[in-house]
């Protein structure tokens, strides 16, 4: 199904490490509009919340840890095809088999802490946009 929005967050690791600019530079060069963005403080209880999916996990803790230890940058993108096209910019969750150029190719280091996030599927990217901005931020 072709999709218009997408739901991206730059993750504590890339934020932390001063990659803000590169990796939106990427996104911007990659043909995405930028609907939404923030820059922003996970609560325990956010994370919790956002990655409900994953509560059965081994690894939830130490998502929840991660994803709250620092800022990110949260942002809602607009583009033709925008959920597939950005999972292919943002590369395999496994930064080890992440294509050259991805996101995650270049800038993550570890399965866990993998830089960015993009929605999986327009459902998602609905819902995840919601969860962090109102109809009167995004323009
Ligand atoms: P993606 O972010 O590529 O959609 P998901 O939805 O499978 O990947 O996982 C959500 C997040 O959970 C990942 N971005 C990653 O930070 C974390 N995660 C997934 N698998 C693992 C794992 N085996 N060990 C640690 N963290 C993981």
């Amino acid at each position: 199904m072709v999709t218009n929005r997408t739901f991206t967050m730059l993750k504590p690791d890339s934020v932390e490490q001063g990659y803000t600019g590169a990796i939106l530079e990427k996104i911007n060069a990659a043909g995405f509009r930028i609907v939404a963005m923030k820059k922003t403080q996970m609560t325990v209880a956010d994370a919790e919340e956002f990655y409900a999916v994953h509560n059965e996990r081994p690894f939830f803790g130490e998502l929840v840890e991660f994803m709250t230890r620092g800022p990110i940058v949260a942002a809602i993108l607009e583009k033709e095809n925008a959920v597939e096209d950005f999972r292919v910019l943002i590369g395999a969750t496994n930064p080890a088999d992440a294509a050259e150029g991805t996101i995650r190719k270049l800038y993550a280091t570890s399965m866990g802490e993998n830089a960015i996030h993009g929605s999986d599927s327009d459902e998602n990217a609905a819902i995840e946009g919601a969860f962090h901005f109102s109809g009167r931020e995004m323009f």
